[in-house]
């Protein structure tokens, strides 16, 4: 069957018949996705014509500087998803606390974690942009509390970004692959672009800031050094993508395959990325195309979460060049 003209919808009421305990209203959640995907597509095509560019003045929970965007995408999110019965709880990179959708609860029993404008410097710049989300699924009886969302990565029963680049890609995984679908903006639809990505086991691309090369810990320093030796045999020297947003740069590697690299600070041993709203998720999409994510000492999907806002080193990508990577990190190369 030529599955080019699947949309998202279609897609997911077809394949779901596969996954435990599947009703419509994952896939009802997902096109709420796609729709906050769209509304945010339309924002950002048109945003150097509007008064949405630039800084609000205020620094979120993280205590970075808040765009003005991040915080249109933010209440975009909590939009689609009010009045739906279909999450109970949201949990943002951009919000202090949880977000319980009393008005969802009892019938909804997803809970959706997200970050709601990934590489939100890019704002001002027309490069790309992304939304990460993670969804939960609620067990209990009671109604959940803020400890509900904290959960390891292998508790999310879905997981994926949206990416708003030279077109807008939906790429998802419910845990039996992940496949990207891109927006077709003539029909308003999602359609099936690449059924079960698989990223090559290694690739030749390496991104990672390295403005901040003085501030890594020894064995980062030593793993780049390496990828940027000439040794043919050995694909090196990488080429040097990074592109401001992590989403970008990850949807990248899961065509050509490399590495993705925001590690451990000797004076910041947490790194910069948050693990429920950007780590999580990315593993589980990059764990399901065949690739590897990792602190450099621990899976990701395998960290016991201690707090919402979290921060976690990232190594994503290919599994060979992560590999690599921790094995410089640990000091065994
Ligand atoms: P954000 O979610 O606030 O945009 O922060 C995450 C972003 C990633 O998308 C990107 O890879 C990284 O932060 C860039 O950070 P830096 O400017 O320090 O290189
Ligand atoms: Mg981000």
């Amino acid at each position: 069957m030529n599955r080019k003209a699947f949309t998202l919808a279609r897609f997911i009421t077809e394949t779901q018949a596969g996954y435990p305990a599947a009703t419509g209203e994952f896939s009802a959640l997902l096109v709420q996705i796609g729709l906050a995907g769209k509304i945010l597509t339309r924002d950002l095509r048109r945003a150097g014509l509007l008064d949405i560019l630039g800084a609000t003045g205020e620094t979120n929970v993280q205590g970075e500087a808040v765009k003005k965007l991040d915080t249109i995408a933010n209440e975009t999110l909590i939009k689609v998803f009010q009045h739906t019965g279909l999450v109970c709880a949201l949990a943002s990179e951009e919000m202090e606390k949880p977000l319980f959708l009393s008005e969802n609860w009892p019938h909804g029993k997803y809970m959706l974690l997200f970050d709601p404008l990934d590489g939100s410097s890019n704002t001002d710049v027309n490069m790309p942009m992304g939304t990460i989300f993670s969804v939960l699924h609620y067990e209990g009886a009671a109604g959940p509390a803020a400890e509900d969302l904290v959960r390891g990565g292998t508790q999310q029963v879905a997981a994926g970004y949206l990416m708003y680049g030279s077109s807008t890609v939906l790429v998802f995984t419910s845990g039996k692959g992940a496949h990207e679908f891109t927006l077709d903006p003539d029909l308003g639809e999602y359609l099936l672009s690449k059924e079960g990505i698989r990223m090559p086991m290694k690739g030749a691309v390496y991104s990672a800031n390295e403005g901040n090369a003085c501030k890594w810990v020894p064995g980062v320093r030593r793993f780049i050094d390496y990828l940027k030796e000439a040794d043919k045999p050995t694909a090196r020297p990488y080429t040097l993508r990074y592109s401001g947003c992590l989403v970008a740069d990850v949807h990248r590697l899961l065509t050509g395959g490399g590495i993705y690299l925001y590690p451990a600070e000797t004076n910041k041993p947490e790194g910069k990325l948050r693990l429920l709203y950007e780590a999580n998720p990315l593993a589980m999409v990059v764990e399901q195309a065949g690739g590897r994510a990792s602190t450099g000492v621990e899976r990701i999907l395998a960290i016991t979460p201690e707090a919402l806002h979290q921060r976690v080193p990232l190594l994503i990508g290919s599994g060979d060049d992560v590999a690599m990577a921790e094995a410089f990190i640990q000091g065994k190369r």
